[in-house]
């Protein structure tokens, strides 16, 4: 395969989308030099003192990660000072953060998750990062959240950095999913996967099943159901779940699966599900419609869901979209009429 850069495969093959204009390719860099950074950090983990925890809680609740930190700083350090962003949003950050007046300000708005999965980080899991972006309506400061509180249709590019055996890009900017693989030699990201489609049907259900005793009558019938022959296979999925959402989703995505994360009762202050909406559910849900697939809350599009709240959490069903049509028909069946 020739070697091609993302900024080369950008203004080769989207050269007639907006998206190849010199301000994205300049936010795109910059979110690509912020990832080698992370990564590098990331690989080193063990030798230097970034394992283990802060000793801090984040707005979720969750017990703040050493590197998750370092990724959340190195992101807003590279971003802010772009010159492409009106605001910036984070999940470990409680409040849009704004760009100080000392950077210029563009017309992009980016949220992230910088070290998504990172509870499993000192047992050696992949991790990723995770990354949306808006283009903001003409005039908005940025500073005003329900302006950029945007349905996740009206996202104009999104994917994930995943840190495992490889450092891997994927992303989407609506025409088509592109994969690349990071060539430390070089330092550059190679296309390794153009035009990524994800199976009609899967094989793979990805779920936590502790959460058994949680779940509604429904969302059990769902998980039975794969895990028997009443679903588009006809016959058993297997069962994969490493809980890093980014390596769990990355692997269906290729491989053709469901990844599933039902509302629970197990906290009340979390009756929708743990995963949040801008910085996990929409920028996924971007990429597996690019990739032919599907992703839903189990009523509802995940991007035509519009946000009320910065750290909104939403059930999250993503996949092969026959797979997720499953998911739509039981959940249809039983919602009273
Ligand atoms: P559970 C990691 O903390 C994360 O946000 C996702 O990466 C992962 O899919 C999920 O939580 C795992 O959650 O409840 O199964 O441990």
């Amino acid at each position: 395969m020739p070697q091609i850069t993302v900024t080369e495969h950008l203004l080769l093959h989207q050269k007639e989308s907006p998206m190849a204009s010199g301000r994205f390719t300049r936010l795109l860099n910059d979110l690509i030099l912020a990832a080698k950074i992370i990564s590098r950090e990331v690989r080193k983990a063990g030798l230097v003192d970034v394992l283990g925890f802060t000793g801090e809680i984040n707005v979720q609740g969750e017990e703040v990660q050493k590197l998750d930190e370092y990724a959340n700083k190195v992101l807003i350090h590279r971003m802010e000072r772009a010159g492409v962003l009106c605001a910036i949003a984070s999940e470990e950050n409680a409040d849009l953060v704004a760009i100080p007046d000392q950077f210029p300000k563009g017309d992009y708005f980016l949220i992230f998750d910088p070290l998504d999965g990172s509870s499993n980080i000192d047992a050696n899991v992949n991790v990723g990062t995770i990354f949306s972006i808006y283009r903001v309506p003409d005039g908005c400061s940025g500073d005003n959240l329900c302006d950029l509180l945007m349905a996740g249709a009206k996202q104009v590019a999104a994917g994930y950095f995943l840190y495992g055996t490889s450092t891997m890009m994927v992303y989407t900017t609506g025409r088509g999913v592109h994969g690349f693989t990071l060539d430390p030699s070089v330092g550059e990201f190679l296309l390794s996967h153009p035009d990524i489609r994800t199976p009609e049907t899967g094989k793979i259900y990805s779920v936590n099943e502790a959460y058994w005793s949680y779940w509604d009558e429904p969302t059990r019938e769902i998980v039975t159901a794969f895990k028997g022959t009443d679903n588009p296979r006809g016959k058993p999925y297997g069962g994969r779940y490493i809980g890093s959402l980014v390596a769990d989703f990355h692997r269906n995505l290729l491989y053709g699966g469901i990844f599933l994360y039902p509302a629970d009762r197990r906290d009340p202050t979390k009756p929708t599900g743990k995963l949040r909406l801008l910085c996990e559910a929409n920028p996924l849900a971007f990429v597996i419609t690019q990739a032919g697939g599907a992703a839903t809350d189990g009523e509802r599009d995940i991007l035509s869901i519009v946000p009320d709240d910065l750290h909104q959490r939403v059930p999250l069903f993503i996949g092969s979209k026959n797979d997720v049509a499953k998911v739509m028909e039981i959940y249809g069946r039983n919602r009273p009429a």
